[in-house]
């Protein structure tokens, strides 16, 4: 683990819904997981993020977590209803007050924020008024609101992500439906992911006119398992490249080249927007690094039945639009959300990376893994989080040994937290949280974690 280079950023991510809590005081709005959690059945166990870990009351102490655990960086996101609760308009001064303190007192600890824009708690408002992520309108309101946060912040936050996997707010959001906003569609994934292009491209825009002088860098965090073809065929290798244009190189081609893959645009016709040339402009360029959440792999296989819906594996997308099968090897170890621990599938996926985009700087802004851990004694022993780190790292090491430029690495999870659909059921924090007493204990992982840190030198 030693070889990592001197500058490698070491850090950890959360999310504002999965642990803030505080859900709805000092004028914060509603968002559309406030409204998604209270319906009967969305939720395993009728689970909300109202309380869960109460960060937004209890933020110096888990700094002070942070520091122990000798993290260097902290990635966490900005509820966007808490600082504009409308949405748009007027915004929140307690709001912004929470994120002001929270970052000084991260500066103050030694501990650099990186703070994502938005993952996923869209205000409601948006919602019922314009649609959400598939009204004509959110790009620009979407730009207001980061205008806001670069104003207040961006003297102290240097770096900035503007949305969290756009791929799961479309598919899952807009596709499946199992997560907020709901919907099931095989046409709106396209429009929401879409607008969430352009919005991302207006608000780097706002960042590079307004607030350059502040001198920060900014991008996006796009998800992607790795996709490895079953067998050496041609069919099957076609199928496993066509995944990964389908998953990364949907939001990355635009970014990095201007426009959608070539197979997205045969295969969608009319469901895929086009975008104006003006727009290409904008999109084209819109990223300083490459932002990368990466947790498990699957074989691809070309279909076989055209009309087969592959609904096994919720992240596999609209496989139908891909004429793709997935599977994983039985022999792989699994999580308990049913992921397979493939390091390999890590590495291969940074190589695909570099070589598409031409070596950009990648920063793995998410990897981690959620095991049934639980406290026994005082103590959590969470070796298979330990296995799974000391795998994913050390691949990610053989990648910058091959020239990749992977830039840093954060932890998913700092705290176990709420798990979207799958409420508290689900752990995957270095800190485990007790969800009645609010109290925080630290896990083996959290240990191996900071000695990794120690190791290199940090
Ligand atoms: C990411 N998929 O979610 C999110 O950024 C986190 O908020 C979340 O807690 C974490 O990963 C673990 O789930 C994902 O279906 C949700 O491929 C679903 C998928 C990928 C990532």
């Amino acid at each position: 683990m030693k070889q990592f280079p001197n500058d490698f950023i070491w850090g950890a991510s959360t999310s504002a819904y999965q642990i803030e809590g505080a859900y709805d005081i000092d004028g914060k709005g509603p968002s559309i997981w406030d409204a998604f959690s209270s319906i009967p059945g969305k939720i395993k166990n009728g689970d909300t993020g109202q309380v869960s870990g109460d960060h937004y009351h209890r933020f110096k102490e888990d700094v002070a977590l942070m520091k122990q655990i000798g993290i260097k960086a902290y990635r966490f996101s900005i509820s966007w209803p808490r600082v504009m609760p409308a949405g748009k308009g007027k915004a929140n001064t307690r709001g912004i007050q929470f994120y002001s303190a929270l970052i000084d007192e991260l500066l103050e600890a030694g501990i650099t924020p990186w703070v994502t824009l938005f993952h996923w708690d869209l205000p409601l408002a948006l919602q019922l008024e314009n649609d959400g992520w598939i009204g004509p309108e959110i790009p620009d309101y979407f730009a207001a609101y980061a205008d806001v946060c670069f104003e207040h912040f961006g003297d102290r936050v240097k770096n900035w992500i503007t949305l969290n996997e756009p791929w799961v707010m479309a598919i899952l959001g807009y596709g499946l439906g199992n997560f907020a906003p709901g919907r099931v569609s095989n046409a709106e994934p396209y429009r929401a992911g879409h607008n969430q292009l352009l919005a991302h491209a207006k608000a780097v825009d706002v960042y590079r006119k307004k607030y350059g002088h502040q001198g920060g860098q900014i991008g996006m965090a796009n998800n992607c398992d790795w996709r490895e073809p079953l067998t050496d065929s041609q069919k099957d290798k076609d199928a496993a490249q066509r995944a990964l244009e389908f998953f990364l190189a949907w939001f990355a081609d635009p970014i990095y080249f201007g426009d959608y893959p070539a197979v997205m645009k045969q295969r969608l016709g009319a469901r895929l927007p086009a975008f104006t040339e003006a727009e290409k402009e904008l999109v084209k360029g819109s990223a300083d690094y490459f932002g990368l959440n990466h947790y498990t792999t699957m074989y691809v296989a070309g279909a076989t039945d055209p009309n087969r819906k592959s609904t096994v594996y919720g992240n596999g997308g609209l496989t139908e639009d891909q004429d793709i099968e997935l599977s994983m090897d039985k022999t792989w170890k699994r999580t308990t959300m049913n992921w397979a621990v493939v390091p390999w599938g890590c590495r291969k996926l940074l190589e695909w990376i570099d070589n598409r985009y031409g070596r950009p700087d990648i920063y793995l802004t998410e990897n981690g893994s959620a095991w049934n851990d639980s406290k026994v004694d005082g103590t959590v022993a969470d070796a298979n989080r330990i296995e799974y780190f000391q795998g994913y790292l050390g691949e990610c090491r053989k990648a910058i040994e091959k020239g990749v430029k992977l830039k840093g690495y954060f932890a998913w999870s700092l705290m176990d937290n709420f798990e979207w659909a799958h409420g508290y059921s689900q752990r995957f924090g270095m800190i485990h949280m007790d969800y009645q007493s609010l109290e925080r204990t630290m896990k083996d992982s959290a240990n191996w974690y900071a000695g990794v840190i120690r190791d290199n030198g940090v």
